[in-house]
């Protein structure tokens, strides 16, 4: 079973996460861990933050001669911002300093002030920041270093930012909905992971007006995976079914408020005959013309790529400011801007294919073991073969 915990605040020295359950002899180099974690600071409409850091994964343990070794891996990523930092978030002794006193709607400040019994609700907001994704982006590369293995892709990109949307993506493989996203990039010279460059066009237009009025935006991400074994997750038990673990990972994303598979929500509009994706079987296979599902039945992949979009709300500092309460005066007040991103939902899709990646590898070493590579590889094999004789 894989398990990792991140520990770590947004302006502290910096973040660290643990993951256990990782199999042995999986190649994993600091490059490819840091990669991933300037994808994951890319994005048209972040702040002035992502200027300062440059994330920098330090291997602590697990991985030795650039393989993992089946012991729990720790990486630790700096925070440079620390240096900034540093009289304010210390843990000697001492009064704070500019406490923070005014919660911002939309984010942990009031209701963790009050659970913790904090007023200083920098204690809070420290954690509560999506920095921390940082650290979960290196569980989630491990992660997809393992499904690479078994030639398994997962992809997270933008399909609305600020209610613009694209459904150009409709029907594509990850590796054609990828090339359109790097066209894009490339005629807008910035990173939004989104795959139409009309409505990108939009999109950049809306950010500048948004960030010129001090306001924020959010949006919709949609993850994609490549066809999947039949079989990962299971019914028999609540806590192993593979969509709802992937719900709880990306509902514990900052931001996000909801997601729906496949069909979603828009199931309500259809009877049961104009849904469901009828089981068809030729030349030895099994298959669906449909995916309606987003590739899970009972909790369970069905041989199908696992479609599921999430939404993430608008960053919850907003700079032209939100009513709230100065919780020490008890007054109306309008809330403080120190500083934040505009519009961080390219960074999110990322995160979400993280996320996504860490629960199906979960799942797939559940069902073919999680000692060693090689072994499990062989597993795989059999259980492919299993079920071309099904
Ligand atoms: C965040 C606020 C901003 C973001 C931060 C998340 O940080 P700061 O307060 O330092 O400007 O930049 O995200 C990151 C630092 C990051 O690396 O993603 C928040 O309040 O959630």
């Amino acid at each position: 079973m894989i398990r990792y915990l991140t520990a770590g605040e947004s302006h502290g020295k910096g973040l660290s996460v643990i993951i256990d359950g990782i199999p042995s002899n999986l190649e994993i180099s600091k490059e490819y861990l840091d990669f991933y974690l300037s994808e994951r600071q890319k994005g048209y409409g972040r702040g002035k933050r992502q200027q300062i850091e440059k994330d920098d994964a330090e291997i602590i343990s697990g991985i030795r001669y650039g393989k993992t070794t089946g012991a729990p891996v720790c990486v630790f990523i700096k925070n440079k911002d620390y240096e900034n930092w540093k009289d304010i978030i210390k843990s000697e002794k001492g009064e704070p300093e500019n406490e923070f006193n005014i919660p911002r709607p939309g984010h942990a400040d009031f209701a963790g002030g009050i659970k913790y019994n904090q007023y200083d609700l920098r204690n809070i907001l420290e954690r509560a920041s999506a920095r921390e994704t940082a650290a979960r982006v290196v569980a989630g590369a491990i992660c997809k270093k393992i499904l690479s293995e078994f030639d398994i892709d997962v992809l997270g990109y933008v399909i609305n930012i600020g209610g613009i949307s694209t459904d150009s993506d409709k029907n594509l493989t990850i590796e054609k909905i990828k090339s359109k996203i790097n066209q894009v990039e490339s005629k807008i010279n910035g990173d939004l992971r989104f795959p139409d460059f009309e409505k990108a066009k939009k999109i950049i237009n809306l950010i500048e007006n948004v960030k010129k009025e001090g306001d924020t935006l959010g949006g919709i991400v949609k993850v994609i995976t490549s066809k999947l074994p039949v079989g990962l997750g299971s019914y028999v038990q609540w806590d192993k079914k593979l969509d709802a673990n992937i719900a709880k990972a990306i509902l514990s994303i900052q931001a996000f408020k909801g997601i729906e598979f496949g069909a979603g929500f828009s199931y309500s509009h259809y009877k049961g005959s104009q849904i469901h994706d009828e089981i068809y079987y030729s030349k030895g296979k099994f298959f669906r013309k449909t995916n309606n599902a987003g590739g899970i039945e009972g909790g369970m992949t069905n041989g199908e790529p696992i479609i599921l979009t999430a939404v993430v709300k608008p960053i919850s500092t907003v700079l032209k400011g939100l009513y709230s309460v100065n919780i020490r005066t008890k007054q109306k007040v309008k809330t403080k801007y120190e500083r934040s991103d505009f519009c961080a939902v390219p960074s999110a899709a990322l995160i979400a294919e993280m996320v996504v990646a860490i629960e199906i590898a979960n799942a797939f070493l559940e069902k073919f073991g999680n000692d060693d590579l090689g072994a499990i590889k062989e597993n795989y094999k059999n259980y492919l073969k299993y079920i071309k004789k099904y």
